[in-house]
């Protein structure tokens, strides 16, 4: 049984006060749905059942590069960041994992780490390497590249650091890691594109063959920053080239925030699935670039279409299909908490809205390029007000009816702000 961060009774209190109307809205939106020949208590299994990774980064409110504004009660190590990790899973039921960034996360005693977490009834997710920046304990500097760099030594450095990440972990109990780089360049010639990839795929196969066998490496692409000429993992393609060149345990993830504006996401999703290279998700919004607002904050429409292309992939390709979901979203005005929660919320509402997809006349207004029907098979379920199907699943799970109103009530955040002072600061770090 894990330790509960929140007291379960004024959980229940408070779902006791929202159950009448839940109560209300669930059977009427089961009734309807019953009319489209749709079992609710089906679905409300699959929200129960659904789950995606918190980053250990979100729940600092450390936020834009152009300054820290630490936020009450922010959390100082990686027993803080779980402790309110623990917070979001209790209340939402739907984060059982968290996503580890070393060095930022790097713990002393490993398995006392994991013993910690599983107390809060916590996992580890992918470990996240980090050669974006430099690091105190290493002699060389990442400024011109890690994995990249033209200096074989840097590059050793950088590859040593990834073997880290994956030792870390697999005390930790993950089984994968996640590699972003920031290589690139800032000016046209400062780098040949084709020898900086070559230099990238020698570096990344060095850190694949240490992959254990029941392991994953998710390489993670992103258009630009804080290169702003050229990257060397810039888009899906490159990244599908590097995944394809490593072999099976190498695979793509998909951060939504790292694409050029208008980009049509869903369809790499698709493409990668196709091919057996999609590995995961860094879900959260944009209206930019690599903004790394909540998910669903901006388009919702987007990650509904990401979740028809993710439930269309999982029904045609059931055994294949295994992406892992994590959020990575970090900004400082709002409780990070609180946007944890929300995003877990609006990923799991897209998940239940394309899993009502009528997938059998959708095929058929395709087949006979009946375009409105087609696209109006998508739209309604777009617009169902699943929320009645989320409120009952953490409900069941004993989670909050209303998790942000309850958490709240809890007085966590003024309760931690007494515990732990504020850190004050100048940088905030490119995330
Ligand atoms: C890069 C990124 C990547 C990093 C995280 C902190 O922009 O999305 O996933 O590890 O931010
Ligand atoms: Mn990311
Ligand atoms: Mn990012």
């Amino acid at each position: 049984m894990a330790d509960k961060q929140i007291d379960p009774a004024l959980i229940a209190d408070h779902n006791q006060n929202a159950l009448a109307d839940m109560l209300a809205d669930y059977d009427a939106l089961g009734a309807k749905l019953a009319r489209q020949n749709v079992d609710i208590e089906q679905l409300t299994q699959k929200a129960v059942d659904f789950g995606v990774a918190i980053p250990s980064w979100g729940v600092g409110t450390g936020g834009t590069r152009f300054a820290r504004f630490p936020g009450l009660g922010e959390p100082r190590n990686i027993y803080e960041k779980l402790a309110d990790c623990a917070v979001i899973a209790q209340l939402s039921q739907a984060t059982p994992t968290v996503s580890l960034h070393i060095p930022w996360d790097r713990p002393d005693d490993p398995a006392e780490l994991r013993e910690t977490a599983a107390s809060w009834g916590l996992g580890i997710d992918a470990m996240n390497s980090n050669t974006f920046q430099d690091h105190d304990d290493m002699p060389l500097s990442f400024k011109y590249g890690s994995l990249s760099h033209t200096d074989e030594a840097v590059r050793e450095q950088a590859i040593a650091h990834n073997i880290d990440c994956i030792e870390i972990g697999q005390k930790l109990g993950s089984k994968a890691l996640t590699v972003w780089i920031g290589d690139g360049t800032n000016f046209p010639g400062q780098q040949s594109f084709t020898r900086s990839f070559e230099r990238y795929l020698e570096a990344m196969k060095k850190v694949y063959a240490a992959l254990p066998d029941d392991w994953r490496v998710f390489i993670e692409h992103k258009i630009y920053e804080p290169a702003f000429y050229s990257t060397v993992i810039q888009d899906w393609g490159s990244n599908y080239l590097a995944a394809k060149e490593l072999g099976d345990k190498a695979q793509c993830l998909v951060d939504l925030g790292h694409h050029a504006p208008g980009v049509n996401i869903e369809m790499i999703v698709a493409r990668l699935f196709q091919f057996g290279k999609l590995g995961g998700f860094h879900f959260n919004d944009s209206k930019y670039g690599d903004d790394d607002l909540d998910a669903g904050s901006i388009n919702p429409y987007q990650l509904f279409l990401v979740f028809n292309e993710l439930v269309d992939a999982e029904l045609s390709n059931p055994s294949g299909f295994n992406p892992a979901y994590m959020l990575d979203q970090s900004h400082n005005v709002t409780d990070p908490i609180e946007s944890l929660i929300s995003s877990a919320v609006e990923v799991q509402r897209a998940y239940i809205q394309a899993l009502l997809v009528d997938r059998a006349k959708l095929a058929d207004y395709q087949d006979t390029n009946d375009v409105m029907m087609a696209n109006r098979t998508l739209k309604s379920a777009y617009i169902t007000d699943v929320s009645p199907i989320l409120a009952m699943a953490r409900h069941r799970a004993g989670g909050a009816i209303d998790p942000i109103t309850t958490y709240r009530a809890t007085g966590y955040r003024e309760t931690v702000g007494k515990q732990r002072p504020a850190r004050k600061g100048s940088g905030g770090g490119i995330v």
